[in-house]
């Protein structure tokens, strides 16, 4: 009896899904080897829980997936992230190209990356990859926070490879990439789980004391059971609709006389559903009252003697390097304010993955005629918007079943 996928699911931590209870009380047949999975196609039709059994493979497909992104092939990029996201989801290790069978989404390319790997280890290809000069300048140059593709394409073409390269070359930076060299050690040094709830702390302190009965949630990978993350995302809104207009800057002004940031940028909300529409592409971007900051957080006596590794351990790039027994650090924080009629698509839309969500988009827009984004989903057969109160109203108008976000991490 084969009960890798329950044993595993138990260790994992996830519930064993509904659908498969049924095969504790009926009796499978005898020497059945791995199960074959019946796996759906859209990433928003599958449970991806965090930790899964194929990391060896996904990684692998993820370094080409930022590989195409570098080089702006966005299609090449979603293919491989959307064959790793299917590796995400199987309840069991892949140990031949047959447990492949039947699955949907591996592309000859990716295929042949996972024979490789299954056969000798590793991929040439990834390899080659990860070794390339120009992989590892662009990785480095695009971890500077305000520091997109085009940009560090630009300086890689200059010779550039590290943010240290800027300094000589007095190259022009906006105010973000000011704070990107500036902190470029604390804010690629990853976001604990621990870090995250200081700041939600604090978050909620500001929110309170400038709107009552506002309501904040927090969004991002940390809402998903991540244990560590780029930056600490947040939404925020009220349950009397118009109380949030221009909510922002009453936030940041009390956050600043607290001496908590070292950066924001605030962009005020533009979306107007009579002016917008439905007919407008759904653009991936939404356009709430945002704000992109740094905060200045104090550390814990115990955490400033135990050093977190870096995402990208020994490199030392930061001009402004804290001295040791420096008792702050920077971390990157994401505020997003949402009116009320619209807080179930942006907790949904800000929830992510960042798959999960694009595949979500596109199911409404292939499967169902319909257009989602942060802010609402409009039926175009019908010709109107369907309005939700959460997340789940929205999976049910979809013709989905409800993924909680710890399952979403496609
Ligand atoms: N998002 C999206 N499409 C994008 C960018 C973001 O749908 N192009 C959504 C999904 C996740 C959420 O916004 C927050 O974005 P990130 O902070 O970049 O992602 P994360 O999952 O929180 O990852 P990390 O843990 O690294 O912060
Ligand atoms: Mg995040």
């Amino acid at each position: 009896l084969d009960i890798s996928w329950l044993t595993e699911s138990m260790a994992s931590g996830n519930p064993v899904p509904i659908q498969d209870r049924h095969r504790l009380k009926t009796s499978p047949k005898p020497f059945e080897t791995t199960p074959a999975v019946k796996m759906k196609s859209y990433a928003c039709q599958r449970r991806t829980p965090l930790k899964h059994h194929n990391s060896f493979l996904t990684d692998a497909l993820e370094i080409l997936a930022q590989n195409a992104e570098f080089s702006e092939n966005e299609g090449r990029s979603v293919a491989f992230r959307r064959s790793a996201s299917v590796l995400k989801a199987l309840p069991h290790v892949v140990r031949s190209m047959g447990d492949l069978k039947d699955l949907p989404c591996l592309g000859e390319h990716s295929l042949r990356v996972i024979k490789e790997i299954l056969e000798d280890g590793t991929s040439s290809e990834v390899e080659s990859t990860r070794q390339s000069e120009q992989f590892q300048a662009m990785k480095a140059l695009t971890d500077v926070f305000g520091v997109g593709v085009r940009t560090a394409d630009r300086w890689f073409r200059e010779g550039l490879r590290s943010p240290l390269d800027l300094i000589p070359t007095g190259q022009k930076l906006n105010h973000a990439q000011q704070a990107g060299v500036k902190y470029y050690n604390d804010l690629n040094t990853p976001v604990t789980k621990k870090e995250a709830m200081v700041i939600s702390d604090i978050v909620e302190k500001a929110v309170k004391a400038v709107l009552p009965g506002a309501i904040i949630t927090l969004t991002g990978g940390f809402r998903r059971g991540k244990e560590l993350g780029h930056d600490v995302d947040f939404l925020i809104t009220h349950p009397e609709e118009g109380a949030e207009e221009r909510l922002m800057p009453k936030i940041v002004n009390w956050l600043d006389n607290q001496g908590l940031l070292l950066y924001q940028k605030t962009t005020r909300n533009s979306y107007l559903e009579s002016k917008d529409g439905p007919a407008r592409p759904a653009s991936n971007m939404d356009r709430f009252e945002r704000c992109f900051s740094i905060f200045k957080l104090e550390q814990l006596e115990s955490d400033t003697h135990t050093e977190t590794s870096s995402y990208n351990s020994g490199r030392a790039a930061g001009t402004e390097e804290r001295h040791a027994g420096s008792t702050w650090r920077a971390v990157r924080v994401d505020l997003v304010v949402s009116p009320y009629s619209q807080f179930a698509f942006a907790t949904l839309g800000w929830t992510g993955s960042k798959l999960f969500e694009r595949e979500l988009r596109r199911w409404a827009g292939q499967e169902k005629g319909m257009s989602l984004s942060s802010h609402a989903l409009y039926d175009s057969k019908q010709q109107r918007y369907l309005r939700a109160n959460s997340e789940e109203e929205i999976f049910a108008h979809l013709g989905l079943e409800y993924i909680p976000p710890s399952e979403r991490n496609a």
